[in-house]
């Protein structure tokens, strides 16, 4: 192993105690701000992990004592011992060296004629002396191959050890970073059923909100007059109307218009029942929608006329109500008020107030010799006959004849026709209603 992994696991025992030991003293630590900064371990987190690529947090470890075992004190011993052996061994021979000098210079008799000591007595106790010597070397030198392999071995111990509390911080990191996702993934669960705005979104109620007519639509905030789909009653079908929402404040559901002739109103009481025409243009919105409407709230009308010199006039009603067929959608309507005056209550031979609906092709008029509807080319609430009608026939001048054109008894000079003369027309007529309890 490379010393400087050595270094890097040792350290991380340490690393691994340090965390139990923040573990373990928690308590403590948070009542002692500087011992926590003191913490020997700190693991930060420095970015976000890249999948694949190296997780940046960052392990500092504090400065590393290492307590070797007992055996390598003992090293330090024999190597003094060897050294002093060594020592030993060298004076020996140099003293050995000094005898065998001695003993040659004793042999030669001719230079000092003294008698040396027997050089093989003497050297074989020296060379016993040495081979001792080199033997306790040699036993010194075994004791020391077996301490570096204890060494060695405690090492790959140490080694071992380090791995198992690398393993250990991996593993409790691993678990914390688990722990945090679980909760992570749970506050994400919680939120995508509890989160209070979702939870006003999901608690909201669908508002499936009925617009019963024109005013509803008003109500909400809608200004463009247009096409709208009301459901008047639930029970019955919705339907499309259109709407005014400029005229007096708004909220206009739009009954019957009349401005250029382009729709041919003398129709069957059925075309009446179900109504006829392009809502945008000319059209009759149908009795049996008026009907429903009518019912749905309590309603006013208002009626407006424009004749051929531009003069614009209203005719206003406190109370507009059609019945069912079964009534043959009979009309009722209120107090009048307005410019075009009352030709609803003409008079007491012309009220339109509680007559039947009549078409040409069925009869529920108050004239007894004949149809008014027949022959007034029209479908409309006749009395026997009129002092205003709406629906009949669209004149883009003056006429003769019959007055079977669109016809409004009281407006100005209208009754100064003479019989067989010139008849007004008009350009424009409409019919709408709004609820009568309608705020702009
Ligand atoms: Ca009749």
């Amino acid at each position: 192993m490379k010393p400087a992994s050595f270094c890097w696991l040792s350290s991380a025992v340490l690393a691994a105690y340090g965390v139990l030991v923040v573990a373990n003293n928690e308590t403590e630590e948070i009542k002692d701000e500087t011992a926590r900064d003191a913490c020997p371990l700190r693991l930060e987190s420095r970015g976000k992990c890249e999948e694949g690529g190296e997780c940046p947090y960052q392990v500092s470890l504090p400065p590393l004592t290492i307590q070797l075992p007992r055996q390598l004190g003992r090293i330090e011993e024999v190597f003094k011992e060897v050294q002093n052996l060594k020592e030993m061994v060298n004076s020996l021979k140099k003293s050995c060296q000094d005898c065998k000098l001695q003993a040659d210079d004793s042999r030669d008799p001719g230079r000092n004629g003294q008698l040396s000591p027997s050089p093989g007595s003497l050297g074989e106790a020296d060379d016993n002396r040495v081979r001792e010597l080199e033997s306790e070397v040699n036993k010194l030198s075994s004791d020391l191959k077996n301490a570096k392999e204890e060494i060695d071995l405690l090492q790959g111990r140490l080694e071992k050890l380090n791995l198992v509390n690398m393993n250990n911080i991996e593993n409790y990191v691993d678990s914390k970073v688990a722990n945090l996702t679980s909760v992570v993934n749970s506050l994400d669960g919680k939120c995508s059923s509890k989160c209070p705005i979702q939870e006003q979104i999901q608690s909201r109620p669908v508002q499936h909100l009925i617009y019963k007519d024109c005013s509803d639509y008003y109500t909400i905030g809608k200004r463009s007059s247009e096409i709208y789909r009301v459901t008047p009653d639930p029970k019955n079908s919705s339907f499309e109307v259109f709407c005014d929402m400029e005229t007096t404040g708004g909220g206009w559901t739009v009954l019957q218009a009349r401005l250029d002739g382009s729709t041919n109103f003398t129709r069957t009481w059925q075309d009446y029942k179900v109504g006829f025409g392009n809502l945008r243009r000319e059209f009759w919105l149908g009795n049996d929608k008026i009907h429903l409407l009518t019912k749905s709230k309590e309603m006013i009308l208002r009626i407006d006329l424009e004749d051929f010199n531009g003069v614009k006039l209203y005719a206003l009603y406190d109370q507009f109500y059609v019945a069912n067929e079964f009534l043959r959608y009979r009309l009722h309507i209120g107090n009048y008020n307005g410019t075009a005056g009352d030709a609803l209550h003409f008079s007491k031979h012309y009220n339109h107030d509680l007559k039947f609906f009549t078409t040409p092709d069925r009869d529920n008029d108050r004239y007894p010799s004949g149809n008014c509807g027949l022959y007034y080319s029209s479908g409309w609430w006749f009395d026997a006959c009129l002092s205003a009608n709406l629906n009949g026939k669209y004149y883009h001048q003056k006429y003769r004849g019959v007055r079977n054109g669109i016809f409004w008894g009281t407006w100005p000079g209208i009754s100064e026709a003479q019989p067989g003369g010139y008849k007004s027309s008009f350009k424009e007529a409409k019919m709408m209603i709004r609820p009568k309890h309608f705020k702009p």
